[in-house]
C-alpha cells in the first residue's frame, strides 16, 4: 500500500456514537495525528441492520473507511494499528525498533483483550444487566481494580526508572488506548452507588497521574466532548 501524500487527504469516514469508549479510542487517534475525519452516526438500534452490518458484520462502533487507501476497518484495536502504520510516518506516537514494538503491542493487545472487555462487563453488570448478579457485579468490579493495578504497578516501576509512559520514553498509541475504559471507571461506579470502592489518586497513584497526564491533552476532550457528529474534523 502506497503512503498517501498528507498535503491532500480526503476525510476519513468514522462510523461511531459519542461519548462511547471504543470510537473514542479512534478519534483520540485521528486528533492526534491530525487527521480529516467525517463521523458517521449510528443509531443504537441501527447497529444490527444490514446497512451498517456491511460495514461491520459485528454490528459494533467503530469502524472506518479511508477514501485515501479505499480500506474499510472495524474493531478499534485494529483500526488504530492501521492509523499509526499509515499515517505516523515520523513515528510520534510508536516505536518500530525491538522490542519496543513488540512492547507496544504487548500491552495493546492487554488493552483490547483484559481491560476494555471487563471494564465494558463491569459497567453491564453495575448498570445494564436485566436481573441483579451480585457475584458478576463483584467479579467485574474486581477485575477492573486488578487490571488498574497491574497499570499502576508497571507505571510505578517506570517511574522508578525515570520513565512514565508504558513502553520507552513518551506517550504512544499503547497508552493512549487505555483512557476513555479508564476514565469511565469512576463514572459506572458512581452510578452504581459503589463510588466509595474507587479513590485512585490514593490506591492507584501511578496509574492516576498517567491518567490524567492523558486526560489534559487536547485530543481527549475533543473526543469526549463531540456532540455534532456529521462534522468534518481537522
Ligand atoms: N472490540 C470492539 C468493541 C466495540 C464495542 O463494543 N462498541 C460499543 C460502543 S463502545 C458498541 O458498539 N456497543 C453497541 C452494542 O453492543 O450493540 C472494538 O474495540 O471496536
Amino acid at each position: 500500500m502506497t503512503t498517501p501524500d498528507r498535503s491532500n487527504l480526503k476525510p476519513i469516514s468514522l462510523w461511531w456514537r459519542p461519548q462511547t469508549p471504543n470510537p473514542a479510542k479512534v478519534v483520540i487517534i485521528l486528533e492526534e495525528l491530525r487527521l480529516p475525519y467525517t463521523g458517521k452516526f449510528v443509531e443504537l438500534e441501527d447497529l444490527k441492520k444490514a446497512e451498517f452490518e456491511a460495514v461491520n458484520p459485528n454490528g459494533r462502533v467503530p469502524a472506518i473507511h479511508d477514501p485515501n487507501t479505499n480500506i474499510t476497518l472495524w474493531e478499534s484495536a485494529a483500526i488504530i494499528s492501521y492509523l499509526i502504520a499509515t499515517y505516523d510516518t515520523t513515528h510520534t506516537l510508536t516505536y518500530t525498533d525491538a522490542p519496543n514494538a513488540f512492547h507496544l503491542q504487548q500491552w495493546a493487545y492487554f488493552q483490547a483483550s483484559g481491560q476494555g472487555p471487563y471494564f465494558g462487563q463491569a459497567a453491564w453488570f453495575l448498570l445494564y444487566h436485566p436481573e441483579p448478579l451480585p457475584s458478576a457485579k463483584d467479579r467485574y468490579v474486581a477485575e477492573t481494580r486488578r487490571v488498574v493495578g497491574v497499570l499502576d504497578k508497571w507505571l510505578g516501576d517506570r517511574t522508578r526508572e525515570g520513565n512514565v509512559w508504558l513502553v520507552g520514553n513518551k506517550m504512544t498509541y499503547a497508552d493512549l488506548m487505555f483512557v476513555t475504559w479508564n476514565g469511565a471507571v469512576g463514572l459506572f461506579l458512581k452510578l452504581a452507588g459503589r463510588e466509595g470502592e474507587w479513590d485512585p489518586e490514593k490506591e492507584f497513584p501511578h496509574f492516576w497521574k498517567w491518567q490524567n497526564a492523558m486526560m489534559a491533552r487536547s485530543s481527549f476532550q475533543k473526543a469526549m466532548s463531540l456532540a455534532k457528529v456529521e462534522d468534518v474534523h481537522n
